[in-house]
This record gives C-alpha cells, structure tokens and sequence, in this order.
C-alpha cells in the first residue's frame, strides 16, 4: 500500500484501491451488502475489498460461500458477552450492545485487516461510516437497503415531529407535505419517527442516519429508477450522487439456496398461479390468534399453500390443522425463497412486507398480501397496494378467518388477483430491465465500479475529495 502524503495530488496506482464494506449485521441487511460487493469483487479483480460483519452476522450469509480471491471477511466485535442469546422479544437489546461498541470496533477491524481503506461502502444505518472515512481520507459511500420511501420518512424526520403531533392528529392523515409520500397516512410512517419511543436506540440510529447521509459522497439506494418515481427524484435532490441500482437481488443474484424440504419439487405438481406462499421473515412470527385466522382462512378458501414457519409458529397453529390440510398445504421450517417466488405456481405471497422480500416477490412478478409488523414494513405494505397495486394489506393484522378467507379468493381466484398478478409482471420486466445491459440500474453500477477503479477521481490534496 502506498502511503499517501497529505500534499500528493499525482495519480495513485489503482491496483492499490482498498474498498472497506461495513455492514450492520441485523436482520437482512449484510446481504444485499455481501452481494453487492461480490458483484464489485469479481468485476475488478485488481481491486483489494475487505467486508467487515460480526460472526454471527456472517454464519447468516449465503454469500460469504463465495470465495473470492480479491474479497476477505473480517470480524468485527458483535459488543455481547460469550454466552449471549438475543432476545426474541426485545430484538433492540443487541442492536444497543452492537452500537455501543461502535465505532471502535470497525476501527480496530479496520487496522487489523488490509490496508488503508480508499473507499469505504457502508450501510446507512452506520452513520459513523462518514468519520471514519474522512479520518483517512476514504470516499464514504452509503448504501440504504430498504426502499426510497422509508428513507424519504427518515430524512424527513424533523419536519414530520413538526406537523404530525400524535395527539392531535389523525392517524389517517396522509403526508401531502413531504414530497412523494402524498400516498402514505401517518400510521404507516415507522415507530419512532412520530410515535412510539423517539428516544429508542433504534429511532436514535435512524434519526441521526437521516440527518448524515447527504454527507455521503454517493448514495446507493437498491431500488431502480421508475419504481417510486416522485420520492426518488425528491431525494436525487438531497444528495451529492444517487444511483439507484437496484433490485440488487436481480443485479448480483445470489447463489441457488438448498432446498431441503423439497418445496421446488412440490411446486413443479401445481398448475401455474395456484399456489399461496406465506412467509413472515426470519424475525416476526404472528400472534398465535391471528395464525389462526390465517390458517383456518386457508383452510376454508381451500387454496394450496406453501408455509415457511419456524418451530414457533407450528405450536400456535389449530389443533389438529397439519392433518386436515396433508395434501394440499406443505408447511416447511424453511423455504428457498427467491427460487420460490421465482416459480410459475405461485400466484400470491403472503408476506411482513420486509424490502428484501418485496423485491424478491417484485422480481417473481408475484402479487402480494402485507401483514406488516415493524419498522419500514408498513410504508412498504402501503406502496405495494395502494401505489404499485399489487396487493392487499392487513395493516391491523389478520382480523378474523372469513377477512383471510376473501382476501385469498380474491388474489387466486377473481379477476382482480389476475389483473394484480399482471401488473406485478410488469413491474418483473421493469426490474429485469434495470438490471439488464444499457438499463438504468446496470448503467448506474458500472458508474459505481468505474468510479472505484478511476479511484472516483479523487485529489488528495488539502483533504479535499473531488467526485
Ligand atoms: C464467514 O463465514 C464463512 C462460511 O460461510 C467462513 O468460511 C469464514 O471463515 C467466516 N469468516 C469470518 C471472518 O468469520
Ligand atoms: C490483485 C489484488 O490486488 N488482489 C488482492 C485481492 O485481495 C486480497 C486480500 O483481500 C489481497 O491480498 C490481494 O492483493
């Protein structure tokens, strides 16, 4: 690695690019990450990427299987004691052991690991990321992994604490004032940006990532331009750069997942778009009232059905439901999603609305029934029924078994289902377009690895850093 003086502005060999990627290593962030710098790995292999991530975080990824002789994983300090167990019902407690320990423990990854890093990717979530790049120096680029509308909610936030005082207003009431979410009420926006504990570690996070992010000298957003059109040009706005480059599930597919419990095989004996495939995610299960109305709902609508579901979740289920459904209901503890929503049977995914879930059911051309939970999974709910119209939502949850039934009937059965399932076909064809050659998903990642093979022009010189 050349040292870099603080005065030398003559063009530095590119083979000594490092690229940093910092991930937060919850939920179903790391993964878009890894897969994005898979893509980045393998198309400029005379480039050096360290991926940093917790060990946890790491065990969780498909990806990291990959090998790639240029992309090394680190470990960073995950800030729990040994004997740690998360909690299931206070999924915050390790996010706070986690930033608590943040940022020395990227730094101190950071300095073990290769050289000094050029370039540092980082989720957005980590808004640390602009300090320690610029305390070497590094171009800070910031990837946001949920969808453009959720982030409109967290760059807004200040501005909706203004206007939107709970007490007094509607929950109704929809967010005309901030631009492109006209089409969103208050109680989609995600707890913490209005309601619910503003001082939460998580609405601290989100809070302060909102107001840092223009720092970044490129935003990466993983949604493709023509999807969210009004909120994606209001955000070009606030940033230096934005490529929208996504789905990065489309763009850098990730390895075949294993299919243990034969869920490809039992598809392939479906007539085409007669399948329900219901998954909530690897973190929500669903209160064990409203699995039931969902399982007598499919019981009753007697519609096939593929359930993923964790051991939680079968012992909530009605007595005796496994029995009654053997035939025409498989119930799995887990399912290869994206080759499942992928497959010509499906016709509806019943779903937490989780962005990387919505995207996958988006790129299957599979229409969608939201039971949201958590975080940005309301405002996604929202924008696939209400502005992509390809769903349904139960934003209150499942409320009893003949609303279940109805929806079901509806999306597999009636003509609107079938109208949905065009649509979201179309908005399939959009998104492999985005993603394929001369689209505008692929242009914006060639203009993203050029700029880190081209060192994104960057001068040093007088600590100043020119895209
Ligand atoms: C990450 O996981 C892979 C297996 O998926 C393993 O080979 C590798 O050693 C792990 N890396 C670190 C830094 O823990
Ligand atoms: C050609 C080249 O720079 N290869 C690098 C790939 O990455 C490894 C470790 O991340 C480096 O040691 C190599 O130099």
């Amino acid at each position: 690695m050349v040292a870099i003086e603080a005065n030398q502005t003559q063009a530095i060999n590119p083979s000594t690019t490092h690229v940093a990627v910092l991930a937060f290593p919850f939920g179903t962030h790391a993964s878009p990450l890894l897969s994005l710098t898979c893509l980045l790995a393998s198309s400029a292999p005379h480039l050096t990427f360290s991926f940093f991530t917790t060990s946890r975080s790491n065990a969780s990824l498909s990806a990291s299987k990959t090998v790639l002789p240029n992309l090394t994983l680190y470990d960073v300090s995950d800030g729990a004691p040994d004997d740690y167990v998360p909690s299931p019902i206070d999924p915050e407690g390790e996010v706070e052991l986690f930033m608590k320990v943040t940022p020395d423990n990227f730094r101190s990854a950071m300095a073990s690991g290769a050289a000094r890093a050029d370039f540092i990717i980082s989720d957005s979530f980590l808004s640390f990321a602009g300090d320690l790049a610029a305390d070497v120096g590094a171009v800070w680029v910031s990837l946001w992994t949920g969808g453009p509308c959720s982030l409109s909610s967290h760059v807004y936030t200040d501005l909706l604490r203004d206007r939107v005082v709970p007490a007094r207003c509607d929950e109704e009431m929809t967010l005309g004032f901030v631009p492109g979410l006209s089409g969103l009420r208050v109680r989609d926006l995600p707890e913490g940006v209005v309601s619910g504990r503003l001082d939460s570690v998580f609405a601290r996070l989100l809070h302060t990532m909102g107001q840092e992010i223009h720092r970044a000298d490129l935003v990466v957003l993983n949604t493709f331009d023509g999807l969210n059109p009004a909120v994606l040009s209001d955000l070009k706005t606030k940033f230096r750069q934005c490529l929208p480059l996504g789905p990065i599930n489309l763009l850098a597919p990730l390895p075949p997942e294993p299919d243990r419990e034969s869920c490809l095989s039992w598809l392939e004996r479906h007539e085409p778009r007669t399948v329900v495939f219901i998954s909530f995610g690897t973190i929500m299960t669903p209160p064990a009232h409203e699995l039931a109305f969902l399982a007598r709902g499919l019981e009753s609508a007697r519609v096939p059905f593929l359930w993923s579901m964790r051991d939680a979740g079968r012992a909530k289920l009605p007595h005796g439901f496994l029995e009654r459904v053997k035939g025409r209901g498989l119930v799995v503890g887990w399912a290869p999603q994206r080759a499942v929503l992928a497959h010509r049977a499906v016709a509806v995914f019943v779903t937490h609305c989780g962005w990387n879930s919505v995207l996958e059911s988006l790129a299957g051309g599979v229409p969608m029934i939201g039971r949201p939970f958590i975080g940005d999974q309301r405002i996604n709910a929202r924008v696939v029924s209400h502005e992509w119209g390809i769903g349904v939502g139960f934003d209150t949850g499942f409320v009893s078994e003949k609303a279940v039934k109805a929806a079901l009937e509806v999306m597999v059965r009636s003509p609107v289902g079938e109208e949905m399932r065009e649509m979201a076909r179309a908005r399939a064809e959009d998104a492999a377009c985005a993603v394929d050659g001369g689209g505008s998903s692929r242009a914006n990642f060639e203009r993203l690895l050029g700029l880190i093979c081209e060192r994104g022009h960057v001068k040093v010189g007088g600590g100043q850093k020119v895209l």
